[in-house]
């Protein structure tokens, strides 16, 4: 069987449908750019020719070959987004995210993103202790096609702090046994959220528990009026990698605000530390960061 197979086994043919479906509801529909040809509608069929011998497929892009339509992905990573909540006195805010999203490698129906938030500088603790250039900090996301968001964020986990004495995780949803997510209103809606601990940027959900003065090692964490908004990459899969060059991608370079030395022309795919951080390809498939698929 082949792994386009195995997809179609895990999805069905259903899958366009309710990506269309999911992408409809979060309002971005085709005159956004969001393709909604975004999977192997035809099932277990090859994808080269349909009964008829026609092409059904033909306009999926899939250069990251895991099934999903590249814009679709970009749509959807985009409107299942977390509230990105950074303290509104953060030091050190410039910064952008980076992403994978695919089927959920445990099965089921839903997706697993990975997204890297990546900044300019941490800007340390209190009197700027353990101030570094770059900073990358992860969180996974489930995401349920088949409902609207947010009710479609189905779980989130980050990890503060991660590989330190200070590592914190945290982890909301209303999948399995998991615990239900804070949130702050968005659009109208209480949306799920995640807090960026300020000046160091490690990242919590359900901040009242779990991000505390006191449990943790004095992080803050605040809610901030308006959601952060970053610049937002699809950067592929492992074996398929859309993105070599964050700054011939035009995500880090000057003109967009990033003054760290050392993080031009960095490939988020190569195993380098991304500044005084740690290596960015590390995080896109640390599985630590994998939340629970959906029945
Ligand atoms: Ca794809
Ligand atoms: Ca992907
Ligand atoms: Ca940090």
């Amino acid at each position: 069987m082949t792994a386009r197979a195995q997809r179609g086994d895990v999805f069905g043919p259903g899958l366009r449908l309710r990506l269309t479906f999911a992408l409809a509801l979060a309002g971005c529909g085709a005159d956004s750019g969001a393709a909604v040809d975004a999977g192997p509608a035809d099932g277990d069929l090859p994808r080269e020719a349909g009964p008829d011998g026609a092409r059904p497929d033909a306009a999926l892009v899939d250069l990251d070959q895991d099934g999903l339509d590249d814009a679709a992905e970009q749509a959807l990573a985009q409107a299942y987004l977390p509230y990105l909540s950074l303290s509104p006195s953060d030091g050190c805010a410039r910064s952008g995210l980076i992403f994978r999203l695919r089927p959920h490698p445990a099965g089921g129906r839903c997706l697993l993103a990975t997204y890297v938030w990546l900044y300019d500088r941490d800007c340390g603790s209190i009197g700027g202790i353990g101030a570094h250039d770059g900073d990358d900090e992860t969180f996974g996301v489930t995401i349920d096609p088949t409902l609207p968001a947010p009710q479609g964020i189905r779980a989130i986990r980050a990890i503060s702090h991660q590989g330190t004495l200070c590592e914190r995780v945290s982890e909301c949803g209303d999948l399995a046994s998991l615990t239900s997510c804070e949130t702050l209103p968005r659009a109208g809606a209480p949306w799920p959220a995640l807090w960026s601990s300020k000046n160091k940027h490690g990242g919590y959900v359900n901040k009242t528990a779990r991000c505390t003065t006191f449990g943790t090692c004095i992080d803050t964490c605040e809610d901030n009026a308006s959601p952060t908004l970053p610049p937002l990459v699809n950067v592929g899969e492992p074996a398929h990698p859309l993105v070599r060059n964050l700054t011939t991608q035009g995500f880090i370079t000057s003109a967009n605000g990033w003054t760290s030395a050392g993080l031009s022309n960095y490939d988020p795919w190569g195993m380098s530390d991304f500044g005084g951080a740690g290596s960015v390809a590390g995080d896109l498939v640390d599985t630590a960061f994998d939340t629970p698929a959906c029945p």
